[in-house]
């Protein structure tokens, strides 16, 4: 199939999930394209079959804000129409599908353009619920095609806030390439973030208040009481400055190590021996589930999806998003218990490796694709 692919380009899990399912897609024999107004942050030069459009915008001292969404729209109908795209698949509802029913719309009667949307998070939990983004976001996930869900619960979500049918929305969760994603620590790198062969707490997000990076310093500051170890931060955003400010009040010093963004996660996360995620909303929890995938167990919050991929006592532990204290025990607990370590760090391998391999999902997204490009 010739697939176009939108997503937000930026450090996050929307655009990784994205990124990593087209390159999957064209290893596969598909064609894909990718139409975002900069380089997917997780998508490598030149890879066969797959090709990437800027979208153009132009800018004019009338726009205080820019019409991105016109812009895209735009963008989108040439591509389908130069490329003879089967279909485009939207991530992240706003605005990217109102945007993909606009380039519907301009194709006119005679060429039909099929529209699948991935809901990933903060479009349904947060920014499609306030009063002007609501109704085009109810709109456009009506005139979708196909829609996929990265959890039961986000599904569950998408159904009360919006008053869509349940039956429309295929759970299709976030997955990752076993291979790539591996407990394999390189002894070199572990040797720079843990020099004193100190236990190494890992935290990577893009930084935005519903990830409480302010709990994590918190959550560190009293694993770092009771055991050696280092708190390594990866990613950027809005609340590194509260972070920050956090550690140092907490006279944290050099056992909190800010790495900014990286684009492979994977190299770092191996030579973890903690993750924490204590969210205050997250629809599934990629960073999660990269954890997982390296053998790392997570101290996550029970917040929206998180349940579905991280389970108590098996891959980590999981408490209400402010039970610092609780989180900082079960935190100290993996960290002075090797055989738990290991056990938890086995469990959470063996799940990633049976639910979310690119190869068992991959084809949950075909075969929508499918459902999607026979159906008249
Ligand atoms: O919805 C968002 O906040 C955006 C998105 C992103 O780009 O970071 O994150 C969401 O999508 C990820 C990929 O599907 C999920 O793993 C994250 O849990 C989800 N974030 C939230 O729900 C806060």
């Amino acid at each position: 199939m010739k697939i176009g692919i939108t997503c937000y380009p930026t450090y996050g899990g929307s655009g990784a999930v994205a990124t990593a399912l087209g390159l999957a897609l064209a290893e596969r024999g598909h064609e894909i394209h990718f139409i975002t107004y900069d380089q997917p942050f997780r998508l490598p030069g030149f890879k066969e079959r797959v090709f990437y459009h800027e979208v153009e915008m132009e800018d004019y001292p009338l726009f205080e804000h820019p019409p991105y969404s016109l812009a895209l729209a735009v963008a989108l109908h040439d591509a389908v129409k130069r490329e003879g795209l089967d279909l485009v698949h939207m991530h992240y509802a706003i605005p990217h599908a109102a945007s993909a029913f606009l380039a519907r719309e301009m194709l006119g009667e005679g060429r039909d353009l099929k529209i699948v949307t991935t809901l990933h998070g903060t479009d349904i939990t947060l920014l499609g619920l306030h009063p002007s983004f609501h109704e085009i976001t109810r709109f456009s996930i009506l005139q979708s095609d196909g829609l996929s869900a990265v959890s039961s619960f986000l599904r569950d979500e998408t159904v009360c806030n919006f008053s869509v049918p349940r039956d429309g929305i295929e759970v299709i969760p976030n997955f990752l390439d076993t291979d790539l994603w591996r407990p394999e620590p390189d002894l070199n790198r572990l040797s720079m973030l843990a020099p004193h062969g100190e236990k190494v707490v890992m935290h990577v997000s893009n930084f935005r208040p519903v990830k409480q990076v302010h709990h994590v310093v918190e959550i560190f500051a009293k694993i770092s009481q009771a055991t050696s170890a280092r708190l390594v931060l990866i990613g950027d955003g809005p609340e590194r400055p509260r972070a920050l400010q956090r550690a140092r009040d907490l006279g944290l010093g050099d056992k909190v190590l800010f790495l900014g963004k990286h684009v492979a996660v994977e190299e770092l996360l191996a030579c973890a021996n903690l993750f924490l995620l204590p969210s205050a909303s997250e629809s599934f929890g990629l960073a999660a589930l990269e954890a997982m995938a390296c053998g790392v167990p997570v101290v996550a919050s029970t917040a929206g999806g998180i349940p579905e991929l991280v389970q108590n006592n098996v891959s980590g532990y999981l408490f209400p998003s402010d039970a610092i204290d609780e989180m900082a025990e079960a935190g100290i607990r993996i960290l002075t218990d090797e055989a738990l370590e290991e056990r938890l760090s086995l469990g959470g391998r063996e799940a990633t490796t049976r639910r979310f391999d690119k190869e068992i999902v991959i084809p949950e997204y075909e075969a929508l694709y499918e459902s999607v490009t026979s159906s008249t």
